[in-house]
Parts: C-alpha cells; sequence; structure tokens
C-alpha cells in the first residue's frame, strides 16, 4: 500500500488556519507553529490550499506567480521551513495546482492584453463575441479586454489557461518539477477534468454550465494527465495526485484514476455532497440520510478507492448540513466521524471539522467576504428573487461558511488581530483548547478513530460491503483475510431498533444498549459468521 493509501490527509486553508503576527490573516509560521497538533492527531498528508502569490479575488485560486508565496503568508524561506519542519514530523504535503485558470495579474495575461500578436496571447482563450457558457461563479465567462473578450470558467480574474498550447503544458510541468524538488509530496489539482477544451463554439443549453460539453472530461485533458505523469511525476520515488473534479460520473472518475491509464491516483467527486439540494447547491433541500448512503454507496461499489470527505473550503460545515448543531452536537459530529473513517478510500478532514465547528454565524450579507458569494447575490437580484429569500441561500450555502478561522481557543487563537472573515462565536465553548482536555470531546474521538482505522487492517485494505441502508441507519462491513467489521450508524435523531447483541471496539456513546440506536449512536463490532 501506498502511504497516500494508509494514510489521512488534513487541509490546511491557510488564511484561515492561524495567524502569526496579528494581521489577522492566517500565515505559513502560523502553520508552522501547529504541525505539532497536525501530527498529534495522526495525520500523515497535508494538503495545503494555495499559498501563492495571488490578488485574493478566489483566496490564492487565482494564481499571479506560481514560483512566489503570497507575502501575507510570509516568505518562500518560510514555506521552505514548513516543508523542512513537516517532514522531519514524518508529515507529507500536498499543494494545490491550480492550472485551469491564472490570476488576471499574473504576468503572462498581462503581456497577453500587450496585443494579438504577443507571445503570451496564446496562453489564454480568446473570441471576438461572446459565447452562451455559464460561469461556475453565475453568468456569462467572457469578458472584454481590448477589442476581445477572454474565456474565465470562474471569476472574471481567473482568466483560463489555453491548454492546446504546448508552451503552456511545458510551464506546467516546470511548476511541478519547481515545487517537487522541494520535497512537497505532490498536488491537489484543481478542477482538473475542465482543464482542455475542445472548442469555444457556443453550448446546447443548459439550466446550468452551458458549454460544458465542449470542455468537460475530454479525450486531451486525459492526455495531458499522461503526459505530466509520465514527464513529471514519475521522476519522483512516490508522488501523491488527486484530482479535484467537477460533475464525474464513477467511470469518468475511474478513468482519471485508473493505475494502467496513469494519470492521477485518486479523485475528489462531489455526488455525496449534492445530496441536500436539487439541481445547484444554492437550493438547498432538507437532508435525507438516505439519499447520502445511496450515494457514498453506489461510489464505494464502483470505485476501488474513494477520497472520503464531507468538508472542504467549498463546502459548509458538515456538522450544520448532516448531523445536530445543538442538542446532539457531540453524537452526530462523531457519527459523521465513524463513517469517514471507516468506509474504503482516503479519509481527508478539513480543518476545524475535528472539533465540530459549525456554519460562520454571519448576519449581513456584508460580511462575507467570498467572491462566488458576492457574484451568486448578484444573479440572485437579476432573477429577482426576493431578498429574505435570496439571504437564506447565501447563508446557508456560501463557501466563507467553511473559510471562519480556526478555533484554536475561546479568545484570541486564530488572531491577536483583526480577522479577515468574522469568527464564529461559538469559539466560546467550541475550540481546540477546551477539546484536547475532554476525553469525551469530538476531537478525542477523531484521535481514537484514527489510530483505530490506523492500526486495523480490515479498515485501511479491507472491501466494503452494504448491508443495509433503511431508516436513516446505515450499515455496512469491511473484510480483510476474513476477518469482518461492521459498522452501525444511526444518521437521524431518533432512536432505532436493529439487531446487534456484540459490545463495540469503539463507540461514540459511553455506554452500550443491545439492539438499538440512540439518536447518532455509532459504532464499530466485530462480526464472526459461523460461530
Ligand atoms: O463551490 C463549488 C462546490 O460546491 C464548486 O462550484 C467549485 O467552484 C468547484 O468545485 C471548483 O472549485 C475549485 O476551483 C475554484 C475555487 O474557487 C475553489 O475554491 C476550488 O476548490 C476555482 O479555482
Ligand atoms: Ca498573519
Amino acid at each position: 500500500m501506498k502511504l497516500w493509501q494508509k494514510g489521512i490527509v488534513y487541509q490546511i486553508y491557510p488564511r484561515s488556519f492561524k495567524d502569526s503576527n496579528g494581521d489577522g490573516i492566517g500565515d505559513l509560521k502560523g502553520i508552522i507553529s501547529k504541525l505539532d497538533y497536525v501530527k498529534n492527531l495522526g495525520i500523515d498528508i497535508i494538503w495545503l490550499s494555495p499559498v501563492y502569490l495571488s490578488p485574493n479575488n478566489d483566496n490564492g485560486y487565482d494564481v499571479a506567480d506560481y514560483y512566489k508565496i503570497n507575502p501575507e503568508f510570509g516568505t518562500m524561506a518560510d514555506m521552505d521551513a514548513l516543508i523542512k519542519k513537516a517532514n522531519e514530523l514524518g508529515l507529507k504535503i500536498i499543494m494545490d495546482l491550480v492550472i485551469n485558470h491564472t490570476s488576471t495579474e499574473h504576468w503572462w495575461f498581462k503581456e497577453a492584453l500587450k496585443g494579438k500578436d504577443n507571445p503570451y496571447r496564446n496562453y489564454y482563450h480568446w473570441r471576438d463575441k461572446k459565447n452562451n457558457w455559464g460561469g461556475f461563479f453565475g453568468g456569462t465567462t467572457w469578458e472584454k479586454a481590448g477589442d476581445q473578450y477572454y474565456l474565465h470558467l470562474f471569476d472574471k480574474t481567473q482568466a483560463d489557461l489555453n491548454l492546446s498550447n504546448p508552451k503552456v503544458i511545458e510551464e506546467v510541468k516546470n511548476i511541478m518539477t519547481f515545487w517537487l524538488d522541494k520535497g512537497i509530496y505532490g498536488f491537489r489539482c484543481d478542477v482538473i477534468n475542465i482543464i482542455y477544451k475542445n472548442s469555444l463554439e457556443n453550448g446546447k443549453r443548459r439550466l446550468v454550465l452551458t458549454g460544458l460539453e465542449h470542455y468537460h472530461s475530454t479525450k486531451r485533458n486525459h492526455e495531458i494527465l499522461q503526459e505530466l505523469r509520465r514527464d513529471v511525476l514519475n521522476n519522483y520515488v512516490e508522488t501523491f495526485a488527486v484530482g479535484e473534479t467537477v460533475l464525474v460520473s464513477p467511470k469518468q472518475a475511474y478513468d482519471l484514476m485508473a493505475p494502467d491509464r496513469k494519470e492521477l491516483d485518486l479523485v475528489i467527486s462531489f455526488e455525496h455532497m449534492d445530496v441536500d439540494h436539487i439541481n445547484n447547491k444554492w437550493f438547498k433541500v432538507k437532508f435525507k440520510p438516505k439519499k447520502m448512503m445511496k450515494a457514498l454507496t453506489k461510489w464505494q461499489e464502483l470505485l476501488p478507492w474513494n477520497c472520503l470527505y464531507f468538508e472542504n473550503h467549498d463546502q459548509p460545515r458538515s456538522l450544520s448540513r448532516f448531523g445536530c448543531t445543538e442538542k446532539y452536537r457531540l453524537e452526530s459530529a462523531k457519527m459523521l466521524a465513524t463513517i469517514l473513517l471507516t468506509l474504503r478510500g482516503t479519509p481527508f478532514i478539513y480543518q476545524g471539522q475535528e472539533i465540530g465547528m459549525t456554519n460562520g454565524d454571519f448576519k449581513s450579507l456584508s460580511e462575507f467576504m467570498d467572491t462566488e458569494t458576492h457574484n451568486i447575490e448578484k444573479v440572485g437580484r437579476k432573477l429577482l428573487i426576493p431578498r429574505p429569500i435570496l439571504k437564506k441561500m447565501l447563508f446557508r450555502t456560501s463557501r466563507d461558511n467553511a473559510r471562519t478561522p480556526m478555533q484554536w481557543n475561546a479568545t484570541t487563537g486564530f488572531t491577536t488581530g483583526t480577522p479577515w472573515l468574522k469568527e464564529n462565536q461559538n469559539k466560546s465553548f467550541i475550540n481546540v483548547e477546551d477539546a484536547l482536555q475532554d476525553d469525551n470531546s469530538i476531537l478525542n474521538f477523531y484521535k481514537r478513530l484514527i489510530s483505530f482505522r490506523k492500526s486495523s487492517h480490515i479498515l485501511t485494505k479491507g472491501i466494503f460491503r452494504v448491508i443495509s441502508m433503511k431508516n436513516d441507519v446505515y450499515i455496512y462491513e469491511r473484510e480483510h483475510n476474513n476477518q469482518i467489521l461492521r459498522i452501525f450508524a444511526n444518521m437521524s435523531k431518533k432512536e432505532k431498533k436493529i439487531h446487534n447483541r456484540r459490545e463495540p471496539l469503539l463507540s461514540n456513546y459511553q455506554d452500550f444498549e443491545p439492539n438499538k440506536l440512540r439518536p447518532y449512536e455509532a459504532y464499530i463490532v466485530e462480526v464472526r459468521y459461523g460461530f
């Protein structure tokens, strides 16, 4: 087994993790100061969201220079120190690789703006007129610059790179090599299945993302990934390339990660994140556990290995979506943790998830910093969505829900200054300092689960088999070498009848009652057939 299969990944969103100098913005020195914490949790791999030079219109996903560190985060020397200290602790680092687009502040783009015959013009996509494509952040995907328009599938300050230009591919290879030579373990590749555009013609009309068929999972996209593996990743002993995808089926995901195709190692898919909305994430509906179980089961059955996650910097907090933030906060957070760490695949934990952080307690739209949230607000206003409804949509779904500062303690744990994004006031009782001292905390439960998983061949290697998805109760097994663990998870706040008399090996309740699951109760039992 590779390290990325045995290990646990922890995602750090640098801006919100730990501020070391009181300017209200998390930074690299802050991260260094918390590496011991991450290590003690039982983590093996850190995924660092972008730290490159950036004007921060999309918090670093708009890269202005791939070879420079954003000064708000520190210096290249700090980055070297982070890699060194992490490696000393046995922690690997993967960095975000954002190659679908650059910031319009990137010097390539500034050169491109100089005119049609500039050598960098062809680094981007240009048209004389807009087409009918729809963007990920709402609205058109074309912005005028001079007498032409450039393509941006995301914010207008994120210009799509033209990967049909071999020079751009060379640039990507150089960037990857530069960072791998510094001792990182690999990359989380941003929106990696939409990087190659077959054509810039009008698309078939769709409710969202018109034009998708021209750039989604193209053949050439696969070839590019094969080329990056062959010419870059293969030069190193072991690397890890995990790709974030957009709208993939299990088959499309498998084609990106199948070992014999030599593209990515692992794919981040979204179906289980789409279970509490209709059409798109802004239209939330009541969460039905069955939908989640079905989505998880489907991917467990169809892919040999999954990226297991309930949260990241783009998703509202899982506790606020799929659990209970009040009466059963501890139980439901631990129940979700139990599922996360007992399925087959590589678990990803997003900063703060391990202490049960919840959605932000935003009171007004002006408190949001996220460009997507503001773009969608504009779209909503144009569509004449009544203000109270629009507000509700944004409060519930804004990506800023996941980006509020990490709650290290009840007071100035994140920063001694003014945080760049409003802190959640529940830091008074949801914070690392308190959680470390409380044996019953979500944090200590995560630690127990992580060490349980790592010492169990059944959980790391075993096959997955679903037993039941009825009545809000998820029951499945993992099996390896004829040894079986059965996992029970009550995903609701109602007590449920089940069949089980065996004492659990690990449970989110202190005691055990046979043949029932109390609200959000979840546990692991050992099964012996034929005895
Ligand atoms: O927010 C989303 C998921 O609910 C998606 O629409 C998201 O924009 C998409 O998954 C792509 O995300 C990635 O690329 C974006 C960046 O804004 C996100 O933070 C990043 O994770 C553009 O680089
Ligand atoms: Ca700082």
